[in-house]
């Protein structure tokens, strides 16, 4: 008999939800008129989840389902997911690392250089005629430039040597140095925002990093300043943010995560200095597909009794 499986969202490929499907039965929670009551009608059947990040797995989840075994994540980011919840009922949780750090990193540059080169607004400038009476406002160069990555991890590395081969000079904040990297390490957020051109942001989000750029490290930022966030919405003061970009105390940002996906503040909407995107950071079919296929290899993997491929620590 088939295991039961609870797919919490759709991102994952068509063909590899036909393989999901192969192997388990799958409850598909998004495409369920009433969630609650398939949770509440199959909670014994379900012995594993496949998670993403915009669909919380609350620990009230976690203790509503018996027979729940494994939570094999969409990604690499677990915080929708409530680890010690899972570690105390002996849940193992997966994600998938290294396969979209390429994907995130390109996207950080995406919003990097169409930031400064004012890439969507040239390409509006374009499209409705504005160009036949003049020249775009100018732009600003990468080269020289000062880069502060907010966390070194394997997409913040990613970045740094991306941002290198554009000729910046790459300095980096964390929760602590990384000393066989030959970037400059600054334990003080604000005081690397002071000395940066660009803040990236590619930490985790989570409590540790819940609200770190606020008001006072978007001023240090300052007027020549643009903020980049791949990570998660909660590492900025959103009202904090909006505020420093209508007030002009920030150049600009590029922002493909917010606090409350899908919704995004009203006030960004008209202004040209921001660049958003929909949560793209490992949208490529490529990165989808294997992402999807490690979300099953992890599902199979326990289920045979296996050593899961890619685990997250406990
Ligand atoms: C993924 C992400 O697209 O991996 C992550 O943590 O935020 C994104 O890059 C997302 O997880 C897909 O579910």
């Amino acid at each position: 008999m088939k295991r039961t499986i609870l797919l919490m969202g759709g991102l994952m490929l068509p063909p590899e939800i036909a393989e999901l499907e192969k192997q388990f039965e799958v409850i598909k929670l998004y495409r369920e008129p009433d969630p609650e009551v398939v949770l509440q009608d199959r909670r014994l059947d379900i012995q594993g989840i496949c998670s993403l990040y915009s669909r919380p797995v609350t620990k009230s989840l976690i203790d509503s389902l018996p027979n729940l075994e494994i939570i094999s994540q969409f990604g690499v980011g677990v915080d929708n997911i409530d680890l010690s919840a899972a570690k105390s009922r002996g849940v193992s949780v997966t994600n998938t690392p290294d396969i979209l750090t390429d994907d995130t990193a390109d996207t950080a540059m995406c919003l990097l250089l169409a930031v400064s080169r004012r890439v969507c607004e040239g390409d509006m400038f374009v499209r409705v005629g504005k160009w036949q009476s003049g020249p775009l406002p100018l732009g600003r160069a990468l080269k020289n430039k000062v880069v502060g990555i907010v966390g070194l991890g394997r997409i913040g590395q990613a970045i740094a040597r991306r941002c290198a081969a554009f000729d910046m000079t790459v300095v980096y904040h964390g929760p602590r140095a990384k000393p066989d990297l030959p970037y400059k390490y600054f334990s003080d957020l604000a005081a690397m925002a002071r000395h940066a051109d660009y803040l990236i942001l590619a930490c985790p989000g989570g409590e540790d990093t819940q609200g770190i750029v606020t008001a006072d490290v978007l001023d240090a930022l300052g007027r020549d300043g643009f903020l980049i966030n791949i990570s998660r919405g909660s590492v900025v003061d959103e009202p904090a943010l909006v505020q420093a970009l209508i007030e002009k105390r920030i150049a600009g940002a590029g922002l493909d995560v917010f606090q409350n996906e899908p919704h995004v503040p009203q006030e960004l909407i008209s202004m040209d200095n921001v660049v958003m995107l929909p949560h793209i950071g490992s949208a490529t079919v490529e990165t989808r597909t294997v992402m999807g296929r490690l979300v099953i290899a992890n599902l199979m993997a326990h289920f045979a009794g296996k050593p899961l491929i890619t685990p997250v620590a406990a």
